[in-house]
């Protein structure tokens, strides 16, 4: 796939810049890469679809560091890509030429937990699930949970404001996240850590940060708001005969289960096929193939009161024909079992080939209409498999052919963009812009957004060292 021309604006990393970063880190051995292997993983993303040929990774151990890196690059006008855990699927946290890799990863600690309010703070290279765990021991879990918890940071979940798996139950980072600590290009530290609930002193800076794909500064510590663990967990899949009845399960089960769910997901019989091609320890959890497959779970405190609502839900649901089959978890293998079937399609399409990944908003009375005019546009040249988070009416839409097929992408593109604008939906629900999406901008934003966007970037980055090529197209 072709990608924009390096920009001559920038300079080229000469032997003296290395020596200058070896020169203003603790730990020069550790934070300074250049060798070779070592640089690999971090220049390619999850995918292996984005490729950069980066000759220096940076991993820095505190914000000052971070500072004095930045403000170097900036008089330098040496461009640089902040990553996180590189899990991003837009090919947002690689380099696209040989921008520098400011990698989070060491600067992974704690900072504070306070039980009362359950504010926590932490350095942006920590890990979701580790994290997780963290909380768990204090009874208390994290706001957002996705398939790449084991690998992504807390800082790139903000940088691109992840939605997963339980947006419906806790809602966006820009409520959960209370403050950010953030360096801007010319080394400048932003600090609103403070963990407060409520503040209305101007303008709320830190949400520019949030979903800004490191294109504004880099994010090195981030304060937010976790729940209480839930006591009581249920999760179910479900066999649900057409998207039509997806939709009214999920009416009724916001009726039935009202303030206890805590996810609604759905993926297609095509999805479930293609995951037990590829990732033979996956099963089919029900008896016989469904068109369309739900996972539902809730998040209580009363496991008497949740499992009767549950089953109070299934013999309406079952009784109206909604759903026609199920199985629920009864210990915590199970659970793990279920949700790793909606957790592995990106896993397994990846295995398959190469994939065109489309992650949009739709209304969710028109979702899967999408899916079934891009399967006929393509027949058989590519398998088409269609799943995501009905309860944010986000759509995953992932064609996958054996190699990169130009014929494919050209009967994908513009179509599911324009399809998509057309009924008002976002052509990045959850997982932002990067290099794949910076040239659609227009089909979700209006030309005086974009204008205003482009007056932020370069207030924040005047001579847009961070993450160039990505999220906007500039002059
Ligand atoms: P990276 O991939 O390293 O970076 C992503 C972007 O953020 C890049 O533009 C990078 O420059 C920037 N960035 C990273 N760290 C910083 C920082 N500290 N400061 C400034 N900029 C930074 N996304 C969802 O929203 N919902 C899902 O359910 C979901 N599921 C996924 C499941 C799988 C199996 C995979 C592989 C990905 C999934 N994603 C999902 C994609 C999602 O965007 C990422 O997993 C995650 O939020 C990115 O975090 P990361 O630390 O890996 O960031
Ligand atoms: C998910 O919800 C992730 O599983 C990944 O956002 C989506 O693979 C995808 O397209
Ligand atoms: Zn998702």
């Amino acid at each position: 796939m072709e990608k924009p021309p390096r920009d001559a604006r920038y300079a080229k990393l000469e032997e003296r810049d290395v020596q200058h970063f070896r020169s203003i880190v603790a730990d020069p051995q550790a934070s300074v890469v250049t060798d070779p292997d070592a640089l690999a993983p971090l220049n390619e993303d999850w995918l292996h679809k984005y490729r950069g040929y980066s000759k220096l990774g940076l991993q820095p151990r505190t914000v000052e560091e971070v500072a004095r890196i930045l403000k170097y690059c900036n008089e330098r006008k040496l461009a640089v890509v902040p990553q996180g855990g590189n899990t991003g699927l837009v090919g947002g946290s690689v380099p696209v030429h040989d921008e520098i890799i400011l990698s989070m990863s060491k600067m992974n600690k704690v900072l504070s937990f306070d039980p009362v309010s359950g504010v926590l703070t932490c350095e942006a290279g920590c890990v979701l699930q580790t994290l997780d765990e963290y909380l768990e021991e204090k009874g208390f879990t994290m706001p957002l949970d996705l398939g790449a918890k084991g690998s992504c940071h807390i800082g790139g979940n903000v940088a691109t404001n992840a939605g997963g798996v339980r947006f419906l139950r806790y809602g966006s980072l820009h409520g959960n996240v209370l403050g950010l600590q953030v360096v801007l290009p010319d080394g400048t530290i932003l600090d609103s850590l403070n963990g407060l609930r409520k503040d209305n002193t101007g303008y709320d800076l830190k949400q520019l940060f949030i979903g800004s794909e490191g294109s504004l500064g880099v994010i090195t510590a981030v304060s937010l708001l976790t729940p209480a663990r839930p006591k009581s967990v249920n999760v179910a899949v479900l066999s649900v005969p057409s998207f039509e009845a997806v939709q009214k399960a999920f009416v009724e089960v916001k009726q039935d289960l009202g303030e206890i769910l805590s996810a609604f997901e759905f993926w297609d019989r095509q999805s479930m096929e293609l995951e037990m091609q590829q990732l033979p320890h996956i099963r089919d959890p029900l008896s016989s193939p469904s068109p369309f497959y739900i996972l539902v779970e809730t998040h209580g405190s009363n496991e008497a009161h949740d499992t009767e609502k549950l089953n109070g839900f299934l013999e309406r649901a079952m009784g109206e024909g909604l759903v026609t089959d199920g199985t629920v978890a009864q210990d915590t293998t199970q659970f793990r079992a279920l949700w790793q079937i909606r957790e592995s399609f990106a896993e397994a399409g990846s295995k398959a080939g190469f994939n065109y990944k489309y992650d949009l908003s739709i209304p969710i009375n028109k979702m899967y209409d999408l899916a079934t005019e891009v399967r006929e546009r393509l027949g058989d040249k590519a398998q088409t498999i269609a799943y995501g988070h009905v309860g944010d009416s986000n759509l995953h839409l992932n064609m996958v052919t054996p190699k990169y097929d130009a014929e494919v992408h050209g009967l994908i593109e513009p179509f599911v963009y324009e399809w998509t604008s057309k009924q008002g939906g976002s052509i990045s629900a959850e997982h932002g812009l990067g290099l794949m999406k910076r040239d659609c901008l227009h089909y979700s934003k209006p030309e005086q957004a974009i204008r205003y966007m482009r007056v932020i970037k370069e207030t924040f980055d005047p001579q847009l060292i961070l993450n160039p090529y990505k999220v906007i197209p500039l002059q």
